[in-house]
């Protein structure tokens, strides 16, 4: 197991400064002015002094170590979200190295027929192709505005995007093992690791209903957007599950288990992405027992352009775009309003190209006198499901928020 502490100690016994540029992969260029006894900070307890790698720096970093960093919802603009703009959500250590040469996927448990490795190799030869654009959010998105206020990373709008996925069918591959009648569940385990260092306590190991497991849409996924997937985001292999909460879409995927039994690894127990079974008034304390697991979405819409302070003159019409997803069949309506919510226009809206992809609105708005506005953006899926126009259930753990989003216009 990989622990960052004792390879410095490594290091400062053969305290070569070529193996230390070797360990960020460039050369220390003044290296032999470096004090004796001062060591890089690149060798510290930062994660990642040279910012996140395969990332923009436009992301905003809520956590270093474990990584957490959201993207704001204007650099959310393109129809497929670009990697490097891509949210990271890590509740563990990444894997340290990764050889895609020897990377394997078990697929074992109660309910498999039998036990099945495949390398890599094997499962790009073995099983059909599929590319598909697939919304991933987590389900934590939008908690910064729970009040009181719930623990755990602020998330703001931009803990979601949308890729094309590469990859093969999940059912396909259990298909190729053989399910049990008897099975209830998939869980998966990753190649990261928990943030103490401990080797006997997995990051996050979580899943999904065998029936989700077996839809078309979910994948086990080498690639993204036509690109080898950004280390932070699993490379080289993971599960991607539209419309479930993103924890269940396991990175760095090394084992899934077929399971007789709903999944009890890692933050599938206890509290963690679970909601009240019952509503609750905000701030109440919910017991363990009446915590209930996570599963479909709710439909949510994001304006990605303008970014929210924009400025026209009077008489000039804004146009204004972004994306709606769901869980259901399709997003059906988007609407907007810039009178806080009494009257809704209708915007322009594309068809998903599958399941689970964000569809992409827009609109051009007319505002009737100089002033401050919000334009406010609301969807409505194929099962007569609407965002609400405030924070929805408030829940112990912050989970979500799909009220509408908005922002700030001002005519001058
Ligand atoms: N192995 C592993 N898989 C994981 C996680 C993790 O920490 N380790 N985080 C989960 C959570 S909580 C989310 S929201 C998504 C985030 O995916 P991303 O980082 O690619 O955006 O990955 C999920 N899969
Ligand atoms: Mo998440």
């Amino acid at each position: 197991m990989y622990n960052k502490k004792q390879e410095r100690r490594t290091f400062l016994k053969n305290t070569l400064l070529t193996g230390i540029g070797a360990y960020f992969g460039m050369p220390i260029v003044f290296g032999k002015n470096l004090p004796a006894g001062m060591e890089p900070i690149g060798l510290s307890d930062i994660e990642y002094p040279l910012g996140l790698p395969g990332k923009s720096d436009l992301l905003t970093v809520l956590n270093d170590r474990p990584v957490n960093a959201e993207t704001a919802a204007h650099l959310l603009d393109d129809a497929l979200t670009p990697n490097n703009l891509f949210f990271v959500r890590n509740n563990g250590l990444p894997p340290r190295k990764v050889d895609v040469n020897t990377w394997t996927l078990t697929i074992e448990g109660e309910s498999a027929m039998k036990a099945k490795t495949f390398t890599l190799a094997e499962l790009k030869s073995k099983f059909k192709h599929y590319t598909q654009n697939i919304t991933l959010e987590c389900g934590g998105n939008g908690r910064s505005e729970f009040n009181p206020p719930a623990k755990g990373n602020q998330w703001s709008t931009g803990a979601v995007g949308c890729a094309a996925w590469t990859g093969v069918r999940l059912a396909d591959v259990l298909k190729e093992v053989g399910v049990k009648s008897d099975a209830v569940y998939i869980g998966y385990y990753g190649e990261d690791s928990h943030l103490s260092g401990d080797p006997n306590k997995d990051a996050i190991s979580r899943g999904v209903p065998i029936a989700k497991a077996m839809e078309n849409e979910s994948m086990i996924a080498w690639a993204m957007n036509g690109q080898d997937i950004p280390m932070l985001n699993g490379h080289p292999l993971r599960l991607v599950f539209g419309g479930y909460p993103a924890s269940c879409s396991g990175k760095w995927l090394s084992k899934i288990v077929i399971r007789d039994k709903v999944h009890d690894g890692q933050k599938m127990t206890g509290k963690a992405y679970r909601k009240p079974c019952k509503p609750v008034a905000p701030g109440t304390k919910v017991a363990d027992e009446d915590m209930c697991i996570i599963e479909r979405m709710p439909v949510k819409s994001l304006i990605t352009y303008p970014k929210t302070g924009a400025t026209i003159k009077t008489n000039q019409s804004l146009p204004i775009r972004g994306h709606a997803w769901t869980s259901a069949d399709a997003v059906k309506a988007v609407e907007y309003s810039i009178d806080f919510g009494m009257t809704w226009s209708t915007c322009l809206l594309s068809q998903s190209s599958n399941k689970y992809a964000w569809q992409q609105f827009s609109a051009t708005i007319k505002f009737p006198a100089p002033g401050y506005y919000e334009v406010w953006a609301r969807a409505i899926d194929t099962d007569d499901q609407t965002q609400p126009m405030i924070l929805p259930g408030w829940n112990p753990k912050g989970y979500l928020n799909n009220a509408c989003h908005r922002i700030a216009v001002k005519v001058a």
